[in-house]
C-alpha cells in the first residue's frame, strides 16, 4: 500500500543578492562577499525553524543561524558571507546557489532553491513553479598582478 502525499513546495521562496563590496569592487583573495537572503511564507500556514543552507558561506557566517516562525506573507532577512577563493579570482566570478528550509504545522519539510531577483531570466531547475537564478558575482580584476616579464634595458653608449 502506498500514498501519495503532495506537497506545495512553493509555500517558502529565498531570494539572494549579493550586497556592494564597501571599497567598489570584489577582486581580493579572501576578501568577503556579503550576501543578503530573504525568505518569504507565499501559503496559508505559519512555517517554523525556517533556516538557510549555502554550500559557499563562510562556517559560522548565516545570521541569523534559524528563524522561529514566519507567519503567511511574512519574510525574514539573513545574510551570509563568503570569502573570495583562488579560482573565482582566476574565473573573475562566483555563481552559487542558496537553499531555505522550514516546517510546516504538519511536520513536513519543504524546502526552495534561491532565486536571483535581478536576472529575469527565472529559470526554474527544480520544476517548483518559481523561479531559482543562480546568483552571479562579477569580480573585479585583481589589483596586484604578478608577472614574470623580464624588463631590459638597452643602453647605448656613444
Ligand atoms: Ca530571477
Ligand atoms: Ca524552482
Ligand atoms: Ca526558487
Amino acid at each position: 500500500m502506498s500514498e501519495t502525499i503532495n506537497i506545495t513546495n512553493n509555500e517558502v521562496t529565498v531570494t539572494k543578492v549579493a550586497l556592494p563590496a564597501p571599497d567598489g569592487s570584489y577582486d581580493s583573495l579572501n576578501e568577503q562577499i556579503t550576501y543578503l537572503l530573504i525568505v518569504t511564507n507565499n501559503g496559508p500556514n505559519t512555517l517554523t525553524n525556517v533556516t538557510i543552507s549555502d554550500p559557499i558561506a563562510d562556517s559560522g557566517s548565516i545570521s541569523p543561524a534559524s528563524v522561529a516562525t514566519l507567519a503567511p506573507s511574512a519574510s525574514a532577512r539573513f545574510t551570509l558571507t563568503h570569502s573570495i577563493n583562488n579560482s573565482e579570482l582566476m574565473a573573475l566570478m562566483v555563481t552559487n546557489s542558496a537553499t531555505a528550509q522550514a516546517e510546516l504545522p504538519n511536520g513536513f519539510s519543504i524546502s526552495d532553491t534561491s532565486d536571483d531577483p535581478s536576472d529575469s531570466t527565472n529559470f526554474d531547475a527544480n520544476s517548483d513553479g518559481e523561479p531559482d537564478d543562480v546568483t552571479i558575482v562579477i569580480l573585479g580584476r585583481p589589483k596586484t598582478v604578478i608577472t614574470n616579464r623580464k624588463i631590459t634595458h638597452r643602453v647605448k653608449l656613444n
